[in-house]
């Protein structure tokens, strides 16, 4: 809660306060008290955790939540090879969404850690998969040691708030809803409680993919990828515990852009794999709040952009630089021809010296018909 208490600080003081109380209507006495342990209760979450991206157990308890840990800080960064395989029955059919709001503070950058808000404790959170026709049953459990309400707009819902009034949860409440998958295509989920732009900065942000009758083609490997900003008293590079700025928020002045989460999640730890010849398609998302994303591969030219993750247009083909809208995500296909590494980047290059970035380490024989450097003599 120190974070927040820093954003009403000073001469934002009324302003915030109202959004964080909108925010939190009903929680006021519930918020300070839980405040108090969450520092201890995050530190919890690192203890004796390794490898698992833990999903929590259905209907389970917040307790004996795994998340992974890397270098002794707990770890949201999402693996981007964490998708649930293509779809294949013919016929739509119920499937259970079941999501968890848990805060947690969490690695940021190499010595810096934030406090995060996720959904299943990772960021983006996870992955949700569905063919167009399913009913779709979404629980959302707001963890007990949370200090705010949480709630999800899936932005493949039709009905109101997609989904947020009927999930707006206090710490230790679930609630849920059922939405029929209308519309294929590739959509972003997100928090959307006051102040929305605050959940969303914190980290509370996902994907969906509805996919249309008959799938999408085949290819050899998937990837999922979102970019986001988070905004900070100190500025890039400080080491710590770093404070969310409401102010910088408002004004739309981050100090980190970041690929799945945390700078570095997937230079260092979740670089994106594949081998000389495969098909790569990559789900690519922003949550942002506030920034479009030029999303480009450096070294790569996508052979297919489903422009702004419509899967029922025809597929834009040749494309350098795809423009993905802050809550907006697309798709893009390549074949890999030369080994290397390529890197994700949004082509406003400043954001790479902020933190965003991302490798994908293609490995096999070379092809020099396609590409060589040159030999120079003396
Ligand atoms: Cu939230």
């Amino acid at each position: 809660m120190d974070s927040i208490q820093h954003a009403v600080d000073g001469e934002h003081v009324d302003i915030s306060r109202r959004n964080l109380l909108r925010g939190t209507a009903g929680l006021a006495v519930a918020g300070a008290v839980l405040a108090a342990g969450t520092s201890s209760a995050a530190a919890q979450h690192s203890h004796g955790a390794h490898g698992a991206n833990a999903m929590p157990s259905p209907g389970g308890s917040l307790s004996n939540r795994i998340y992974q840990v890397v270098d002794g800080l707990t770890d949201i960064g999402k693996n981007p090879t964490d998708i649930p395989g293509p779809i294949t029955r013919k016929q739509p059919e119920t499937v259970k969404v079941e999501l968890e709001t848990v805060e947690l503070e969490a690695r940021l950058d190499g010595r810096t850690t934030f406090r995060y808000w996720t959904f299943n404790g990772t960021v983006p959170g996870p992955f949700v998969r569905v063919r167009v026709g399913d009913i779709v049953e979404v629980t959302l459990k707001n963890a007990e040691d949370s200090s705010m309400m949480h709630n999800v707009d899936f932005h493949a819902v039709t009905g109101p708030g997609g989904g947020a009034e009927a999930t707006t949860a206090a710490p230790g409440e679930t609630k849920g809803f059922t939405f029929k998958a209308l519309n294929p295509g590739l959509y972003v989920y997100h928090c959307a409680v006051p102040p929305v732009a605050m959940h969303i900065a914190n980290g509370m942000y996902g994907m969906i993919l509805v996919e249309p009758e008959g799938g999408l083609p085949p290819v050899d490997r998937e990837f999922y990828v979102m970019q986001g900003e988070i905004y900070t008293e100190e500025t890039f590079g400080s080491s710590g515990l770093l404070t969310e700025s409401y102010e910088k928020l408002l004004n739309e002045r981050p100090e980190y852009f970041v690929l799945n989460g945390h700078v570095g999640a997937l230079t260092e730890h979740f670089p994106l794999k594949a081998q000389v010849g495969e098909t790569v398609r990559i789900y690519f998302g922003v949550g942002g709040p506030n920034f479009t994303s030029s999303f480009h591969v450096i070294g790569e030219i996508f052979d297919k952009v489903y422009q702004l993750g419509s899967v029922t247009s025809p597929p834009l083909t040749d494309v350098q630089t795809a423009t993905v809208p802050a809550g907006g995500a697309t798709i893009v296909e390549f074949k890999t021809e030369v080994p290397g590494r390529y890197v994700l980047v949004d082509h406003a290059l400043s954001r790479v010296e902020r933190g965003l970035a991302g490798f994908l380490i293609v490995e096999g024989e070379a092809n020099h018909e396609i590409f060589h450097a040159s030999e120079h003599t003396e």
